[in-house]
């Protein structure tokens, strides 16, 4: 009885089902749509301490760490019920208990879940009603850690019928999101937990950049993504899955979404491509995009025109007709020169310059620079692309532009530099432009007085160097230099203004009559002979440095080599022999000194079995020789001392001596040819006369030329000039003298000066002026000396300038005071040379009897043809043809009356000429 159940908490009152169990009892039951519905339920309300448990069977948690249950009951309202009950109820406790295993246990280990009130209960009249007021409370039970648990349901005194208890845990569902599946997942055991999990990417996909992931709620919810899957290339996502790529298309980037088509020039023969591969000729480069169509190397350039300036060209093209579908097409020149007689090409050295360069041009033209002046190119212009490299069977197309630079002037000279400096002449020097465009053929040098620049002066040189002459003394003028070549003259240098010694003045005879005036002036014969040379950087200025007497060394070895360069045999080579000297042979070969440009020399030997003195001897003239400087003096090149045999190497004068040459030459320089040998040969003593040497043996066999006619004073020696000159003879007194050559003073007592040296000077220039003459013909030399006191004199050569003619006579004053000097000999000449005219006058005319034969003769009219006639008819020589008369003419067989009358016209000539000149001595 303790036991009745005073009314049935839930609806119905015809339970079909009714099962006891302790307090609690199982009722089955229909609810108001006739539904069967299964309930618990205790009201012991009626009771004093009530406490009745109603267990759960086991229930598996599946591993859920949090479960859920879901409390549907209806609760009897205490109030409601009849007579008020003091024990009633209004709620009921929920324990729970874990366990790993089916087993029950006590309540008292069970754990308190929640006290559950109703929201609303019910009272009699809802039952009346049949108004169900049914609560639905829902508890969560966690961290959970067995494999299951039991529910119990405790009431102590309430009116309760439990409809259901679910019993349920929450979990994020398996999942298929941007490609990626996420696994069924139990979420975690707190309510703001959220369990990470790492998707997988489904068939063909993969992950873009990381692996995707996605965050499982406590309340089985996916939340937060993170990255995703995305199709493999070769596969595009079409409808949540990875379709393949079909033949022709390729996906070859994760981030692109679609297969795409094949571009252009490109193709994709099975499905699944990721890249298409190029048709036959077409190339891609690594860094061209996938999507860039297939491409080809260029055609060549087009419409390519040349512009020439000078030694310059100006090339310019329009671009390829076909690009090859590249937007990075480059031009590259090839520069060959031409060579000539079809010889082929030969590449451009690295001097030409390209601007802005030579390859990988982008734009359409190029400057070329630093040609050679007047000299065919041919260039070939290349249009390259990305893909020319790869296209390595593809012929290169090329156009060719064939170029004919254009004469170019020499670029400016530089610097102009003075070097010796004298009273009427100043030495200069400069170095090459640094662009010549050829082949520099002469220098220009313009020079005039400071601020007199109305007048100036032009002179030429063939080298770098020359020494101005005719300057006034102390005076400043300025020079400045240009360069010639096949294209013409170059711009001149700046101006460059040096200064001359002070005052020279030629104090001769003739002085008066020369009237020569400093002006503008005929160029000179021959700028070699202009040529200076500045030794070792040192320039000798007259009475700066004098010359020493090697007699002042004790140990003459140490004067050699203070004033001689030692040189190393193996530097020289014997070419052949050219003469005999005094001590030996005299040979000539190259001297290559190292990092010196190669040199023909002269090889003075001295022969074996010589005795020390004759060592000494031999080596006094380099001693000499060895302390000049100076264009017309023969130059020292050095000394062979350390073996055998000994040398003095100088440098080396082609055409020899100067009588020997005038010989070979007879008649055929011009005046002025001769004037410029003398000025140089008084230019070389002014020098040696400056340095206070006295030479005393100037005659033309001691004057060599070399192969510009440059003649230069060599021979110095000892008083050996007596000794080793055959010319030499004794004297009353005992020394051994070139008699024809010597001043009076020079021969009576022994009187050498430079102004001995003049009188010698005025025998070479009667020398030279007879083309080698001999002086005073075969008279003994007692009868030149006894001719000579006696003031008679050597008359002027044939054909001799009387301006000439009066110089040697002043070189011949008896006083020796009276004698010009050197200098004013050089200023003189100089003069003379600029004014030509002052030449004219002769102190006799041509066709000399002496002189010329019947042919030279005969030959000098033209009428050559002749001479065998003229000999074999008898007329042998000139002095019998001026015996001739028209009758003998055509006897002889001249027979056309214009060659009689040519003929005879010069024959009375001769006869005139030969009326004046009767005497070979003036006296
Ligand atoms: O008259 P030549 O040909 O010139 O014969 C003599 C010969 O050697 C004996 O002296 C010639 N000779 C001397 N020195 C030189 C030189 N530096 N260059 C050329 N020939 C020379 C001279």
């Amino acid at each position: 009885p303790s036991n009745q159940i005073l009314f049935y908490p839930y609806l119905s009152n015809k339970p079909y089902i009714r099962k006891i169990l302790s307090s609690w009892e199982e009722i089955g039951e229909v609810d108001e749509d006739y539904a069967p519905i299964h309930t618990y339920q205790v009201c012991r309300v009626m009771e004093q301490n009530q406490n009745n448990w109603l267990h759960t069977n086991w229930i598996l948690t599946e591993g859920a760490q949090r479960v859920y249950i879901e409390l549907k009951f209806t609760l009897r309202d205490c109030n409601s019920l009849p007579g008020g009950v003091g024990t009633c109820k209004e709620t009921f406790n929920m324990y729970y208990y874990e366990t790993d295993e089916d087993r029950a246990m006590k309540e008292s280990r069970y754990i308190k879940v929640d006290t559950i009130a109703a929201d609303e209960s019910f009272t009699e009249l809802d039952l009346g009603d049949r108004v169900m007021k049914l609560n639905t409370e829902v508890r969560d039970l966690g961290p959970l850690s067995r494999k299951g648990f039991y529910l119990a349901f405790q009431d102590l005194g309430a009116c309760i019928a439990l409809v259901s208890v679910r019993v349920f845990y929450k979990r994020c569902p398996f999942l298929v999101k941007s490609l990626a599946e996420f696994p069924d997942t139990i979420p975690g055991s707190e309510a703001s937990q959220l369990v990470e999990v790492v998707g997988h990417c489904i068939n063909n996909s993969m992950p873009l950049y990381e692996p995707p992931r996605m965050h499982c709620s406590a309340d089985g919810e996916w939340l937060v993504p993170i990255g995703k899957c995305v199709c493999k290339p070769g596969f595009e996502e079409m409808s949540g899955y990875c379709q393949v790529c079909k033949v022709g298309f390729y996906r070859s980037q994760l981030e692109s979404s679609a297969c795409s088509k094949c571009p252009p020039h490109s193709v994709a023969r099975q499905t699944g491509a990721t890249s298409c591969s190029c048709e036959d000729e077409y190339h891609k480069i690594d860094s061209d995009p996938p999507n860039m169509a297939c491409t080809r190397p260029p055609s060549a350039p087009r419409n390519a025109i040349s512009n020439v300036n000078e030694t310059s060209v100006f090339l310019e093209w329009s671009i390829p007709m076909e690009t090859g579908g590249r937007k990075d097409v480059r031009y590259n020149i090839l520069c060959s020169r031409v060579l000539p007689d079809g010889r082929g090409l030969e590449e451009c050295g690295p001097n030409v310059r390209f601007l802005p360069r030579r390859v990988g041009l982008s734009n359409t033209s190029v400057m070329v620079a630093d040609l050679q002046s007047h000299t065919n190119y041919s260039f070939l212009l290349e249009a390259v692309n990305g893909v020319s490299e790869m296209a390595k069977d593809y012929t290169k197309q090329y156009v060719t532009l064939n170029v004919t630079t254009n004469q170019a002037a020499p670029s400016p000279v530089s610097v102009v530099r003075k070097g010796y400096t004298g009273k009427s002449s100043i030495g200069l020097s400069w170095a090459e432009p640094d662009r010549p465009n050829g082949i520099i053929l002469e220098y220009e040098i313009k020079y005039f007085e400071k601020e007199q620049d109305s007048s100036y002066t032009i002179i030429k040189s063939k080298e770098t160097e020359m020494v101005v002459e005719g300057l006034k003394a102390s005076s400043v003028y300025i020079f400045q230099v240009r360069a010639r070549t096949s294209a013409g003259y170059g711009a001149f240098s700046r101006r460059f203004e040096f200064q001359t010694s002070p005052y020279c003045e030629y104090t001769g005879t003739i002085q008066s009559t020369m009237a020569a005036r400093c002006g503008f002036v005929c160029l000179r014969p021959d700028p070699e002979e202009e040529k200076m040379h500045f030794h070792n950087g040192h320039i000798k200025f007259p009475g700066v440095r004098t010359y020493i007497d090697p007699l002042t060394y004790e140990d003459p070895n140490q004067a050699v080599h203070e004033f001689a360069q030692e040189i190393d045999v193996s530097f020289i080579s014997i070419e052949r022999i050219i003469g005999a000297g005094e001590f030996g042979e005299v040979c000539c070969g190259p001297l290559r000194l190292p990092g010196k440009r190669e040199i023909q020399v002269a090889i003075k030997t001295l022969k074996a079995g010589y005795t020390e003195q004759q060592r000494r001897d031999f080596l006094w003239e380099a001693s000499i020789m060895g302390q000049f400087n100076h264009p017309n003096i023969i130059r020292l090149e050095g000394v062979v001392t350390k073996s055998k045999p000994v040398m003095i190497i100088t440098e080396y004068m082609e055409n020899g001596s100067l009588d020997t040459f005038l010989k070979k030459n007879d008649g055929q320089f011009t005046v002025i040819q001769l004037v410029g040998m003398l000025r140089g040969i008084a230019s070389g003593m002014r020098y040696l006369s400056d340095m206070g040497y006295v030479h005393r043996d100037l005659a033309a066999r001691n004057i060599l030329v070399n192969s510009n006619l440059v003649c230069k004073v060599s021979d110095f020696g000892l008083s050996r000039v007596l000794e080793d000159d055959a010319e030499a003879a004794y004297t009353t007194r005992g020394g051994k003298i070139p008699i024809r050559w010597t001043a009076p003073e020079a021969i009576a007592y022994r009187k050498f000066t430079s102004a001995s040296d003049v009188w010698s000077y005025g025998i070479v220039m009667w020398e030279v002026m007879s083309y080698g003459e001999r002086p005073y013909w075969e008279m003994s030399n007692q009868d030149v000396i006894k001719a000579v006191e006696e003031n008679y004199r050597l008359p002027g050569p044939m054909d001799c300038p009387e301006a000439l003619y009066h110089l040697m006579m002043d070189c011949w004053q008896r006083e020796r005071t009276n004698r010009p000097k050197f200098d004013e000999i050089v200023c003189l000449l100089d003069k003379l040379i600029r004014n030509p005219s002052s030449l004219k006058k002769l102190v006799n005319s041509s066709h000399s009897a002496r002189t010329k034969s019947v042919g030279e003769w005969l030959d000098s009219i033209k009428m050559g043809r002749y001479t065998e006639l003229f000999v074999e008819g008898g007329y042998s020589s000139l002095e019998m043809v001026t015996q001739m008369t028209s009758e003998d003419l055509r006897r002889v067989g001249v027979n056309l009356a214009g060659h009689q009358k040519k003929i005879i016209t010069s024959i009375q000539e001769m006869r005139v000429h030969m009326n004046n000149t009767n005497s070979p001595i003036n006296i």
